[in-house]
């Protein structure tokens, strides 16, 4: 392998991915929301990114919930309603695909879609929520729900409470019970994948740092550079759907 990883060619860059998650054992994938671009599915903070219409303030906080729930709700209407319309991409089906293959694997995603499960992925560590859960604000019960085009705001059938998305918003805590999850992998990992992520949104974006002292390998696959992309041992430029099935390709 050459000593200088960070400065292949694509091709290279693919094999030195394929060479490294071959002979290591414990892998990690985090995703972004570039992974679910090539389905159709805005990023956040791209050209055609979620904020360059709306402002992050006026919908993804607490705050925003709190003074116009109505907004907010008919902003994940929107979305609800253009993922149903929406399927994973062969990005998604390779780590489902790679999760096969390992004996030890953890994936965890940013993205709220729920597509990963849709691919075919066992389990995945949704450190920001999912679109298609709900939680009352009063009582705190989740539940499932795939309703689209609301009356009104959602209530709660057991307390009558004001139902949110169950969805992590700035300002507030990730799921606890997940993040010990997350931290168990990074600590034992070998191999970190990082996809379609900018790096700008913590806590996600410490999570190579982690691995990386914890002594794993980092390998990210994004279409630009990122804020990872210094840390990161082997870097793919290309789009998740191309790249992805190339390096997991033919690892039986
Ligand atoms: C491709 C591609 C292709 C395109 N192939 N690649 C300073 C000030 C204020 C706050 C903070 C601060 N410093 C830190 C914070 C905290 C804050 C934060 O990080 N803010 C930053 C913006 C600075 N973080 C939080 O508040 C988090 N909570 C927290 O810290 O809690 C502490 C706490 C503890 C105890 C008690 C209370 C609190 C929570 C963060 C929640 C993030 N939620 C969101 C929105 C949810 C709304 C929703 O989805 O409906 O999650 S933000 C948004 O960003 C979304 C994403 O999951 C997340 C990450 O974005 P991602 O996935 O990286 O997407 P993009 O668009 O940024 O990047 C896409 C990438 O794909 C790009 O790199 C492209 O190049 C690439 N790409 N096509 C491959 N085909
Ligand atoms: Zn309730």
């Amino acid at each position: 392998m050459t000593s200088d990883l960070k400065s292949l060619n694509r091709t290279e860059a693919i094999l030195s991915a394929k060479e490294i998650i071959s002979t290591h054992r414990a892998i990690v994938v985090l995703t972004g929301a570039g992974i679910s671009a090539e389905s159709g599915v805005p990023t956040f903070r791209g050209k055609d990114g979620y904020w360059k219409n709306y402002k992050a303030e006026e919908l993804a906080t607490p705050a925003a919930f709190e003074s116009d729930p109505q907004l907010v709700w008919e902003w994940y209407d929107i979305r609800r309603r253009k993922l149903l319309n929406v399927k994973p991409n062969p990005a998604h089906y390779a780590i489902a695909e790679l999760e096969k293959k390992s004996d030890d694997f953890t994936l965890i995603t940013q993205n709220v879609d729920g597509l990963h499960l849709i691919a075919g992925s066992k389990t995945a560590l949704e450190i920001h929520g999912n679109i298609w859960r709900v939680r009352c604000t009063y009582c705190g019960i989740k539940e499932e729900n795939t309703q689209t085009h609301f009356e009104g705001l959602p209530r709660c059938t057991s307390c009558g409470g004001l139902l949110r998305p169950d969805i992590v918003w700035f300002g507030e805590a990730l799921p606890e019970e997940v993040l010990t999850e997350v931290y168990n992998s990074l600590n034992r990992c070998d191999v970190l994948i990082i996809v379609g992520t900018s790096g700008i949104v913590q806590p996600a974006a410490s999570f190579a740092y982690t691995a990386k002292n914890n002594g794993s390998k980092v390998i990210e696959v994004n279409i630009e550079e990122t804020y990872l992309s210094d840390i990161s041992d082997v870097k793919v430029l290309g789009k998740a759907g191309e790249v992805l099935p190339k390096i997991v390709g033919g690892m039986d």
